[in-house]
């Protein structure tokens, strides 16, 4: 399986699953052990300063022999100094998100790294594919985090049509259906974040976990779209204070005072109602905590089935 799939051809891994790279939980334990299990898996950098992302590096390459990523989130105030640290330390892949990554694609490209950038629109990943983008990944508001504005469904088969480079699609996939309904679209792999989260390698606080595991459908709610960066969280104490200020025409410093240090609050600290619980629409379907092994294997082996279902519509 996969022999021919374009993106495990690129980037030399078994399986076409990437892990999203999230800041302050893609760290060395998940994305190595994502590696180890065939996928890609990829360390966030988030906001971390370029020595501490280094650390997390050379700790990944202890762990994994095979190849892993790097997301650099564009809006970290030191992400020059971040890519800099990618560059020396010659990571064989590098995604980026919350923003256009274009300046850096030239010397990224020139040490052999792959770049791979998410795109929330078919416009950025037009303009990246022109800058030397190797493939792109098209990710939709149902993911966890910040987002843009359009679903999975439309937005992968637009890029699809608009670049001829391979295309990742991400948002809503966490199981073999969304990883075939992805592929049906025309998508040469999946990337998930939300189902990597819920898995025991994942050092989220277990309340953060606890909270996903009780979490139904709708239970996810989009704060800072006012201030210009969406993000999606579950409903808590937080995203009511959040609303509340924000109806009351609050000043945006006010808003953005609520959003300092609320993700590691509830990623490391455990706060799950002052913190942000950042986590995609799939929450409602997330209702174990596997190995990460397990949820690749099981998603893998679950596809025929999934094909076969959709085919069996059309008979
Ligand atoms: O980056 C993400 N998800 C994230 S990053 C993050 S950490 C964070 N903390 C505080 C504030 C903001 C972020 C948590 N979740 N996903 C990738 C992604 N990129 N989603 C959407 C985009 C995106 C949006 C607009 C990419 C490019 C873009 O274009 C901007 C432009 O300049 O055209």
């Amino acid at each position: 399986m996969f022999e021919n799939n374009v993106i495990c051809k690129l980037l030399n891994i078994k399986y076409p699953i990437f892990q999203g790279g999230m800041a302050w939980i893609g760290t060395a334990e998940l994305a190595s052990a994502v590696s180890n299990a065939g996928g890609l898996g990829i360390i966030g950098a988030g906001h971390m300063p370029p020595e501490v992302l280094r650390a997390e590096i050379q700790k990944c390459k202890g762990w994994t022999d095979k190849p892993f990523g790097v997301n650099v989130m564009l809006m970290s105030p030191y992400v020059k100094e971040v890519m800099q640290v990618v560059l020396e330390e010659r990571v064989p892949v590098v995604t980026t998100g919350a923003g256009n990554p274009g300046e850096y694609v030239p010397e990224l490209k020139e040490i052999g790294s792959k770049v791979i950038p998410v795109v929330a629109s078919v416009a950025l990943a037009k303009r990246l594919v022109r800058s030397g983008a190797d493939a792109v990944i098209a990710e939709g508001t149902e993911s966890g985090g910040h987002i843009g504005e359009i679903a999975t469904m439309p937005l992968i088969p637009q890029v699809v049509d608009a670049v001829d480079v391979p295309v990742i699609g991400a948002g809503g996939i966490g199981d073999s259906r969304g990883m075939a309904a992805a592929f049906a679209l025309g998508a040469s792999a999946v990337q998930m974040g939300s189902r990597f989260v819920m898995s025991e390698e994942c050092i989220a606080h277990p309340n953060y976990k606890k909270m996903v595991l009780k979490a139904r459908d709708r239970s996810t709610v989009v704060t800072g779209r006012t201030l210009g960066h969406p993000a999606r969280v579950l409903q808590n104490k937080l995203t009511r204070k959040f609303f509340e200020l924000e109806s009351s025409n609050a000043p945006a410093e006010e808003l953005e005072k609520l959003g300092v240090g609320s993700l590691h609050r509830a990623t490391h600290e455990g706060d799950v109602e002052n913190g942000s619980v950042m986590i995609g629409q799939i929450s409602g379907m997330l209702n174990d905590i596997k190995p990460v092994k397990q949820i690749i294997e099981d998603i893998v082996n679950g596809l025929p089935q999934a094909f076969q279902a959709a085919e069996a519509n059309c008979k």
